[in-house]
């Protein structure tokens, strides 16, 4: 069964568990810091996870949504929760590939370019992402892909040789790497700062979704989106093992269920988000379409540097996931 089937079926049981879940125990306060700008899909999906809980846990759990970087930014989101600074949030996990390969295993060029693969490939990687999140202190709620990956730049872009020197916003390890590899220079900037960063020239190019650049109205700096569905990376909401531990099975058990309707709610959204945004950049003024075949072609040799040398880091580990993803996709 596909996995966006399994997911949709999760969602019927949810409904069930939460009208089940008690009160119970005084009413606990959280704050949830979410990375991204408030009507962006992931942030709204927050808000409607955290009504859910609110209301599955008959007022026990109550979560305030922080959009935008406005309690922690996204770089600083995962490390709140670890320390208990926070109880929950949402992070872009492949920003830390840094302290574990398997953390980028969403941004590896080309390896699942389409929402079915992506989800392939997600429940691939779960229960090792889970592994390794459960020995930092962190239990894995639910994750969503954000729309697949293109390029924005300023001017029409052809080949590789032509982004020579250009300065390129980056959002993790891998978009980085992709920028040394086409000899660009990689500026690291938080998508609630991009704005800012192409207005000023601090950055003219960067790798992202068609939702970053109409959610950030980038065509006030930027001419060209080509869409080359490079990957679909995830966000991922996080809570503090130790938090969660404490609660009881009803409650967790609410909680859960709110955060498989938020899986499921959050992947409808992201696909319907794709194609409505790149049509605000068009309306906007840019000019969206694929990539060149000569792009392509040049990007495709990025992507396959960029997978040898994942692969390389992710180990035994990484070769599993991705073995498993393609025994899935047959
Ligand atoms: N938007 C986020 C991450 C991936 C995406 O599509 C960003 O640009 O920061």
């Amino acid at each position: 069964m596909k996995t966006f089937t399994k997911l949709m079926a999760a969602t019927a049981l949810s409904a069930v568990a939460a009208t089940a879940a008690s009160a119970g125990g005084h009413a606990q306060k959280w704050d949830m810091p979410m990375a991204y700008s408030a009507t962006n899909f992931h942030s709204e999906n927050g808000v409607a996870f955290a009504d859910c809980v609110r209301e599955g846990t008959g007022g026990a759990i109550d979560i305030t949504v922080h959009a935008s970087g406005s309690l922690f930014k996204g770089a600083d989101i995962k490390r709140a929760i670890q320390t208990g600074q926070v109880p929950i949030g949402e992070r872009l996990l492949s920003g830390h590939q840094n302290e574990n390969a398997i953390f980028g295993f969403d941004s590896v060029p080309f390896l699942a370019t389409s929402y079915d693969a992506s989800a392939e490939l997600f429940a691939a990687a779960k229960p090792t992402l889970e592994g390794i999140l459960a020995d930092q202190n962190l239990t894995l709620l639910y994750s969503v892909p954000w729309p697949p990956q293109g390029l924005y730049f300023k001017k029409e872009v052809n080949s590789v040789a032509e982004m020579e020197g250009i300065k390129f916003r980056s959002y993790n390890n891998a978009t980085s790497r992709l920028a040394e590899l086409t000899g660009m220079q990689p500026v690291t900037i938080e998508a609630a700062e991009i704005s800012q960063a192409f207005a000023t020239g601090v950055a003219e190019s960067m790798v992202s979704s068609g939702a970053t650049g109409y959610d950030r109205k980038v065509w006030e700096s930027l001419t060209h989106f080509y869409e080359v569905d490079a990957w679909l990376p995830y966000n991922h909401v996080m809570v503090n093992s130790d938090v969660w531990g404490g609660l009881d099975a009803d409650t967790q058990g609410a909680m859960m269920a709110c955060a498989d309707t938020a899986a499921a709610a959050g992947l409808e959204a992201s696909i319907a988000y794709t194609e409505f945004t790149l049509n605000g950049l068009r309306e906007g003024g840019m000019t969206v379409g694929p990539a060149g075949d000569q792009l392509v072609d040049d990007l495709k040799e990025v992507g396959a540097t960029m997978t040898s040398e994942w692969l390389e880091a992710a180990g035994d580990d990484g070769a599993a996931i991705v073995d498993a993803f393609k025994a899935s996709m047959n």
